[in-house]
Order: structure tokens, then sequence, then C-alpha cells
């Protein structure tokens, strides 16, 4: 039998074409799911388009976060009218599955370690069903090891793993939850033996881990075993930390003897009453200097996530986010519009409030307006955002804050960040096939809570079939909760 994995991908900005840098671990770690008899072919669209008429596959599975869902969609739909069997999963189906499943065979609802396999068993035996929904927080021991082999040679960057899944804080605009609810971790010699089994391509591929984990160090008994695990294997890794592990010193200082040069943290704003309206609790803005010192001090530069459009932005506190950022020695930020994703807390109050814009999916992607902003209009956020986004990737600030680095976090470390931070600026900043999206506002139609309902777009209850039983080779251990 012959299974296509495809993971779907669109440009977040008028004339993107590929991105080269990095992908994510669900298609080949689905494909290590896959019993040993099933041809398994992955595609990433961020590096090769799917031609449909082509397509060589009994069965297709395809994952997709919400801004690829219509894209999605519609590559499912056309695989279907040549007669083949389409599964899909991931992030937004699991969000709105009642819209994914008039486009598919069969969809997978949450993780898929026992579904996925499950339902490729049913698509073998003839009796695939509709909806499979595995139980939630199944301890994450005994996974196999993602097909490393499968990823496309052109990704920079491919030498990934997750030690951990979830999160325990719950930020309104954040879709882990939707997800799976709990916050789990992975044997860390599972996790070494991860790293160990991945290729990474080019000497610094090989060099450098990236840990797709959204808090690595939410459990911080779990993260000093797994980081002391490390040490020996002399890498170099990066991954998403939540602010608050900068209080604990030896915890980063470990983690930099692990080979920790960059951590990315979810900052999101320089207000407070922002930061308590999206359930931001662990942030506190005027500890924000600290924890970047903290991280300077351990040799880890700092990678900043911001969002713009928040209920207490407006167009001027927005304009004094380049000069804070700079202020405090941030190295990497990254600038954020406020997405309102289907199923958050954020979403479901907007569309109350009735400040959601009924303008598709494929705009949900982080760098669109979706939503009336509460203090200022759609225009003025519209140009605040953008102002950040060339105060932060301009030539001249780039440059101020790669020759700054060294003397935050030594030579190594900064050569590194520089050396990412850098492509990084020239792929999509400085790119001349990469120009500026000019999409106006103005003429979006809106979505109102009275036909909001009848879009499909607010998620209603879906009957969920009993859970199935475990696929013969995985027998969950007992669970281990984090401290
Ligand atoms: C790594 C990562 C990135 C990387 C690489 C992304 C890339 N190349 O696509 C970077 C940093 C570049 C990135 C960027 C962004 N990301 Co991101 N990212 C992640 C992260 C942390 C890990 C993804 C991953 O590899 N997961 C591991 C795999 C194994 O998990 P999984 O995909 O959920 O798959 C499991 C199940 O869902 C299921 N499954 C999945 N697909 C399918 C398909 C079938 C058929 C079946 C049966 C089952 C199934 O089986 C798997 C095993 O259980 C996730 C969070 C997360 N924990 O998943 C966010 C996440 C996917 N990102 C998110 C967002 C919003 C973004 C950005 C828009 C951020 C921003 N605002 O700038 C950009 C957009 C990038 C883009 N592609 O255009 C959101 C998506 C929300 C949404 N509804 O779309 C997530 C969920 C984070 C969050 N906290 O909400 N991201
Ligand atoms: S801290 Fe990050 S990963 Fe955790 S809930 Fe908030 S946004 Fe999501």
């Amino acid at each position: 039998m012959k299974l296509l994995i495809i993971c779907t991908w669109r440009p977040r900005y008028a004339g993107d074409k590929r991105d080269w840098q990095f992908p994510p671990l669900s298609a080949v770690f689905l494909a290590a799911l896959c019993p040993s008899h099933i041809q398994v072919e992955v595609i990433h669209e961020q590096i090769r388009a799917v031609d449909v008429d082509t397509v060589d596959a009994d069965i297709v599975a395809i994952t997709s976060i919400t801004s690829a869902a219509p894209h999605m969609y519609e590559l499912a739909d056309r695989l279907r009218a040549r007669g083949i069997t389409v599964l899909l999963g991931g992030v937004h189906v699991s969000l709105l599955p009642e819209e994914a499943l008039p486009h598919a065979d069969a969809i997978a609802i949450g993780e898929a370690e026992l579904s996925f396999p499950q339902m490729l068993r049913d698509f073998e035996k003839g009796r695939l069903q509709r909806v499979y929904r595995q139980p939630d927080g199944l301890p994450l021991a005994g996974l196999p090891v993602p097909r490393y082999d499968l990823f496309e040679k052109e990704f920079s960057f491919r030498h990934i793993v997750q030690a951990t899944r979830g999160c325990p804080f719950r930020c309104s605009f954040c879709t882990l939850k939707a997800i799976d609810k709990h916050f789990r971790v992975r044997p860390p010699e599972e996790v070494i033996r991860d790293i160990q089994a991945s290729d990474g391509g080019s000497w610094l591929g090989k060099k450098l881990v990236l840990f797709w984990d959204d808090n690595l160090t939410a459990d911080r008994r779990y993260a000093r075993e797994l980081f002391r695990k490390m040490i020996p294997l002399r890498k170099w890794w990066w991954s998403q930390f939540s602010i608050d592990v900068a209080a604990d010193r030896d915890l980063l200082d470990l983690a930099a003897k692990s080979g920790c040069k960059g951590a990315f943290v979810g900052m999101e704003s320089f207000s407070a009453s922002n930061l308590l309206a999206v359930g931001k609790r662990h942030n506190h803005v005027e500890q924000y200097r600290a924890a970047v010192r903290a991280f300077h001090h351990a040799g880890i530069a700092v990678h900043a996530g911001i969002i713009v459009g928040l209920d207490h932005d407006d167009a001027k506190s927005i304009q004094d986010i380049p000069a804070a950022v700079a202020d405090l020695g941030i190295d990497l930020p990254f600038v954020n519009l406020l997405t309102p994703f289907p199923a958050t807390p954020l979403y479901q109050d907007m569309a109350k409030e009735g400040r959601l814009w009924d303008c598709g999916w494929e705009l949900h992607d982080g760098a669109h307006i979706t939503f009336d902003p509460l203090h200022m209009s759609a225009e003025e956020l519209e140009s605040a955002y953008w102002a950040t986004h060339h105060a932060f990737y301009s030539v001249p600030s780039t440059l101020r804050r790669v020759l700054r680095m060294p003397l935050h976090i030594g030579p190594t470390a900064a050569a590194l960040n520089s050396y990412v931070i850098l492509r990084l600026m020239v792929e999509n900043f400085l790119n001349p096939d990469h120009p500026w999206p000019e999409e106006t506002v103005a003429n979006t139609p809106k979505l109102h809570p009275a036909n909001a309902a009848a879009s499909g777009k607010i998620p209603v209850a879906l009957p969920v079939p009993s859970p199935i039983h475990a696929a013969p080779g995985y027998a969950p251990p007992a669970r281990t909760d984090p401290r």
C-alpha cells in the first residue's frame, strides 16, 4: 500500500515562494507511526508543490495549520475526485472538525499516536470510520523515532526533536489546549536517541538541534535531567521557554552547559493590562530587563515574540515597542499581529463582541488583520505593525543587534545567532521577490455573531466516538505528571 503524507504550507507574504528554514515535525512523525509494509512518501509544501494529477498513492494524509486550511481542503477535494482516500488531521482539523469532515474520508481529532495507525488498519480492511479520536493525555513514552530520512534535503535546519508536549499555562490566544490539554514529558533517553538518529545535513545542521517544544522548561526537574544527559552530546540547541524560567539561574546555566544558544520567549507585550487580559500571568513587564540579563549572563540569546493589536494597544503604544526592544537588548524580536484562532477563548470573546472578520482562514497567519481592534482603526494597526516590522528587520537595526551580541552572550553563541539572523533577514526581508503585501483592510467583510455560526466558523459540539483501543506494540506506561 502506498501512503502520501502532505504537510501543507501557504506563504505569509505576497511574493514568498518557498521556505527553506524549518519544517514542522508533524509529517515525519506520522510517517514513523506507519507499519513497515506501507510505502510512505512525505511532501512538505514549504519545499515542493503537490501535483494532484500525478499523485500515485492509495491513501493521502494531510496536515495543516489554520492559515493553510482552505488550501488543504482544496487539495483533499481534488484528490478525492480522483478516487484517492484522504485523511485529514492536525491543529486546524482538531479546532474545527465539523468544518474539515466534508472534505475527508476520515479525520483525526487531537493527537494521533493510536488513531493514525488505526485509521490505516481500518482502511486496509475496508472499514474506515469517519472520525477518530484517541484518549487525551496519553503518556509519551515509547514513541517511535521520526522518519528524519523523509525530510527534504533542502531544509537548512532539520535536526528537530520534541521532548515535551503542551504547556501548563492558558493564554487566551493559544491553540494548544485544543490539541491536548495535558502537559507531558518524554523519557530523556528517548529524546537523546532521537537527537542521535537525526542527520541534520550540513555541519551546522548537525550541530544545531531545534526543540519543537512549546515550553521546554515547564517541568524544571525534568528539564534538569534532560540537560544533564545532553551535555556529552556536545550539541548546540534552541527552544521555546516561558520567561518565568529566567528566575532560575542554575537551570539556565545548566541549559547553557548542555548547549543552549537561543531561547524563544513569548514576551508578547510591554503592557501589564494586555498581559492580564490575555491570561499571560507569568509575564511581568517590570522583570523583563532582569530576565533578558539572566539569559545573556548564561550565554543564551533571547528571541522574543511580540504581539501587536491586543486590546490595550493603540497606535502610539505600538510605536514605542522597537525602542523598548532595543533598550532591553533583545537579540531577535519577532512581531506578529494578534490572531484570533478558532476555538480559542480569544476567538469566542471576539465573536461575542461582533469583532471578527469573515476574511477566510488564509489570513489567520499572524501577518494580517482579521478583527476590529479596540483602540485604533484597522488601518492604524496595520501601519503600526508594518512600522514595527521595518524597525526590527531594517539593515541598520539588524546590524546593531548583531554587533552588540558578542558583548551579551560571547563569541560562539553570537556567531551562531548572527548567522541565522542574517540569513533570515536576507531571505525574508531583503529579498527582491518578497514585496510587502498591499492588501487593504477596508473592503474586508466582517463576520457578525448572527451569521458566524451559520458560516461554520464557530465550533459547535461534535459527537465524539468512544476512544479506540491501543494499537498493538504501543503500550502506554503509567503517566508521569510534571512537578
Ligand atoms: C515548530 C513550530 C513552528 C516553526 C516551524 C513551522 C513550520 N515550518 O510549519 C516556526 C517557528 C517557523 C513556526 C511558525 C509559525 N507558527 Co508554529 N508551531 C510550531 C510548533 C511549536 C510545533 C509543530 C510541530 O512540529 N509539532 C509536533 C507534531 C508531532 O505535532 P502535531 O502537528 O500537532 O501532530 C500531531 C497531531 O496533531 C496529529 N496530526 C497532525 N497532523 C495530522 C494529520 C493526520 C492525517 C492525522 C491522522 C493526524 C495528524 O498527529 C500528530 C501526533 O500526535 C507548534 C505547536 C505544537 N506543539 O504543535 C506551533 C503552531 C503549529 N504554530 C502556530 C502558529 C500560529 C505559527 C505562526 C503563524 C506564528 C506566528 N504568529 O508567527 C507561524 C506560521 C508558520 C507557517 N507555517 O506559516 C500555531 C498554529 C495555530 C493554528 N491554529 O494555526 C501552533 C499550534 C502554536 C500555538 N501555540 O498555537 N511554528
Ligand atoms: S505560554 Fe506559550 S505555549 Fe503556553 S499557553 Fe501561553 S502562548 Fe501557549
